[in-house]
């Protein structure tokens, strides 16, 4: 290309050209890429190929994948109805006492959300999604909900994954549009993990229930019911849809001496949620704390407080959480989380197939096709196989997590963040610091945003060798981690019984700390105006049009959304690739069927790799249905 722009340029043309000329004329290197799709995907595929993908840290070349059954279904039968045509027929508030009226044990499918968020670091493609999801919508109609949204999915589609959460939410909505969607939100730190002007949670509210969720299940990483009364009202006002405010548990409600996360505050905490609005109240036990007779205790205390149904999140971490299950369905929860087989288990929920199979001729039971659901279990043990880079490597159940009460969605990521930081032998350190941590920090809730708090400062301590004296004796001296600081001033809100105030002032030195709500602090977003300036700057050599949902995305994550807009034109849609191919290099002659559109798929071949040229470019040569095509791509080794 750039060899075509010297021959075309008019000076050369007309035989004037210097020694000078190239330095002389800048605009030579203004190299125009050819934008077609194809071009695109081969660079991509180039890219990989030469430099592998960035996210993927090591590679086992003597992995064999298994080609992944979708249970049979009829493509051309309608979808049998399912909880998402009940709610439109009977709205939120009758449909929320339609199932406290239910006797049969209900059950919300994690798989597409919190289960690769907790196992696979949220590494889970779309493409992967998609491919089954038109099956489970026609085989298990009867499912309550399937989380498949919000939590950590936002920011990994777009940082990692290059893809729009939105799209995915849309793909999938069609596929199954007769089951309730389910996300996951974190009240006014929206899909994020700092607080966001108000009116920017009520668009994104709004903007989720249009794009097709269902049940936003919104909590607090402090229990702080003040930050998350707006969430419910934007639920109530702003969609048809249902508003499940969310408890988190910790502690041990059975421990004699435990004073702060007691029965009583539960109870307290599940009223005061109820009186502002929620249509389903979650326990959501996000580290997997709560044993199984102190769920007998806590399901029917909630029971005898509060109208509105239960639904009940946990994660198996210890491995003794379907027991937790079982003792919480025969207290009277309305609904269980679990993950599918291939996908269950430890970090994640519990097995999906086998609490059916346990509740089978109890009065409560919920009948499934096992046969078919099973194969779906199978489904996501084999794609599983795809993301083996991400796995946690965490091998059996394991009671220390009574101790250190590091939640499942956070486990997968620590570790990695650990190993990034050179720390990766020293994991079982970071472990015992983040207990230590949240002692010194006053024994909080711990979960997004604030178990990020408790995690930075854990590797923060074990990467300086601090010990919880070095910091009280010495802390002034000290520069702690920014989000460190940020929790401390009030950014996350307020902790129950306040922040412990000798810490505090050790940490934020001369800032002032506040306590009312964070968001009250940021300006609103003016929508109309900053949506056209946004729409200018990206539209251009855009390939599709910009859209609203563009413009949440980037007011969330500003940078990430920049970067994978970049890459996004460089690439173009990479979500249409296999995940063999968007996560390791094809090897030398192999094929792949790539559908750039339904019905317009082209057969690749890669056909050879070039050695570095001396500005370290390498010509990688395809055949693109039977035609050569090469692409150049800088070796960064
Ligand atoms: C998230 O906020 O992503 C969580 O999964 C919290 O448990
Ligand atoms: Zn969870």
């Amino acid at each position: 290309h750039f060899l075509q722009n010297v021959i075309q340029h008019d000076v050369f043309k007309e035989g004037k050209a210097s020694v000078n000329f190239i330095g002389n004329t800048p605009e030579l290197f203004n190299i125009k890429l050819p934008q077609d799709r194809t071009t695109k995907i081969t660079r991509y595929l180039g890219e990989v190929i030469v430099n592998g993908n960035p996210d993927v840290k090591f590679i086992d070349d003597n992995k064999k994948f298994r080609t992944p059954t979708i249970p049979t279904f009829d493509p051309s039968a309608p979808f049998p109805e399912g909880t998402k045509d009940l709610l439109t027929k009977l709205g939120p508030e009758k449909f929320s006492e339609w199932l406290k009226k239910e006797k049969k044990i209900h059950f919300t499918d994690t798989t597409m959300r919190d289960a690769h968020q907790s196992l696979l670091a949220t590494r889970m493609r779309t493409y992967d999604l998609v491919n089954i999801a038109e099956s489970f919508a026609k085989n298990h109609p009867n499912t309550f909900s399937i989380e498949m949204w919000g939590g950590a999915t936002f920011d990994v589609c777009l940082r990692f994954l290059n893809e729009s959460p939105w799209t995915r939410l849309r793909k999938l909505r069609e596929l199954m549009p007769n089951i309730l969607f389910q996300m996951l939100l974190r009240g006014s730190n929206g899909v994020g993990y700092k607080a966001y002007p108000d009116n920017l949670i009520e668009k994104f509210v709004e903007t989720s229930w249009e794009n097709g969720i269902d049940i936003f299940r919104i909590f607090d990483s402090l229990n702080w019911v003040k930050a998350m009364e707006p969430s419910i009202n934007y639920v109530r006002k702003k969609t048809g849809g249902l508003a499940e405010a969310a408890i988190s548990y910790t502690g041990d409600i059975l421990d004699p001496n435990e004073t702060k996360y007691t029965l009583k505050y539960y109870t307290q905490l599940a009223k005061d949620l109820e009186n502002a609005g929620a249509h389903i109240i979650a326990i959501k036990d996000m580290a997997g704390l709560l044993k199984p007779y102190a769920a007998t205790e806590l399901v029917s205390a909630l029971k005898d407080t509060v109208k509105v149904p239960l639904h009940l999140h946990t994660h198996d971490t210890s491995s003794i959480q379907s027991a937790t299950y079982l003792k919480a369905i025969e207290a009277g929860v309305d609904v269980v989380d679990v993950a599918l087989g291939g996908l269950s288990g430890l970090t994640s929920q519990p097995n999906f197939n086998s609490v059916v199979e346990m509740m089978k001729r109890h009065e409560r039971a919920h009948d499934f096709d096992m046969k078919k659901l099973n194969q779906f279990s199978n489904y996501w043990e084999d794609i599983r196989e795809y993301y083996y880079p991400f796995e946690s490597d965490l091998k059996a159940g394991t009671a220390e997590v009574y101790q250190h009460e590091i939640p499942g969605g956070q486990y997968s990521n620590l570790r990695p963040q650990a190993e990034a930081l050179g720390l990766g032998d020293r994991f079982s350190e970071v472990k015992k610091m983040y207990e230590q941590v949240n002692k010194l920090f006053g024994n909080l809730v711990k979960v997004t945003p604030s178990s990020k708090v408790v995690g930075d400062m854990a590797i923060f301590m074990v990467t300086n060798d601090l010990t919880p004296e070095d910091v009280m004796e010495r802390g002034e001296t000290i520069s702690f981690p920014e989000s460190v600081i940020n929790f401390f001033k009030g950014d996350l809100g307020q902790p129950l019984g306040g922040f412990p105030k000798k810490i505090q002032k050790i940490i934020l030195k001369k800032a002032k700390p506040y306590s009312d709500r964070p968001n009250a602090h940021l300006d609103p977003i003016d929508f109309d105006k900053e949506f056209k300036v946004f729409k200018k700057k990206f539209q251009k050599n855009f390939s599709r049009p910009i859209e609203f949902e563009d413009f949440l995305s980037y007011s969330l994550y500003p940078r990430v959304f920049e970067a994978a807009h970049e890459k996004y034109k460089l690439f173009g849609n990479t979500s249409i690739l296999s995940t063999k191919n968007f996560f390791y290099p094809m090897k030398l002659r192999e094929e792949t069927m790539i559908e750039l559109e339904p019905g317009k798929t082209i057969a690749v071949k890669l056909l050879s790799v070039g050695i570095p040229n001396e500005s370290g470019m390498r010509i990688v040569f395809f055949s693109v249905n039977g035609e050569n095509r090469f692409v150049e791509i800088k070796d960064q080794s």
